[in-house]
């Protein structure tokens, strides 16, 4: 078939017009717990291609097609998941519903509740 070369070029030239986005994002994730949902929240929307967060620097970085999403529905998925996500600030009953070990220290419960994983201890631990 004679365009097919064509349709390939063109196929081609559409993919580099289109390189993926990124976007790197502040957020205060503490433990591995925070890792996982946060990492399984953006992955679970359209067009998020990887997510990955750095627990050491509390920055996700974020590979995206900005033709299926933006950067504010990314933060805004951060917040939802309950934390801070550059200026956007966590949604406050996402935020109360996290383990106790994922809260920021001033709404931690006194006492380590049941549902503290030990990934969280352990990052714990170690402060
Ligand atoms: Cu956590």
């Amino acid at each position: 078939m004679r365009f097919l070369p064509i349709l390939v070029a063109v196929f081609a030239f559409l993919n580099m017009a289109a390189p993926p986005e990124k976007v790197t994002i502040q957020t205060n994730a503490i433990c591995e717990m925070c890792k996982v949902s946060i990492e399984k929240n953006l992955l679970a929307i359209e067009g998020v291609q990887k997510a990955e967060l750095d627990l050491v620097t509390k920055k996700v970085k974020i590979k995206f097609d900005d033709a299926l999403v933006d950067v504010a529905t990314l933060r805004q998925a951060i917040a939802n998941t309950g934390y801070e996500a550059d200026d956007v600030p966590p949604r406050p009953k996402a935020q109360a519903n996290l383990a106790n070990c994922c809260k920021p220290e001033e709404l931690k419960e006194k006492t380590c509740s049941k549902s503290c994983a030990k990934t969280c201890d352990d990052e714990e631990g170690t402060k």
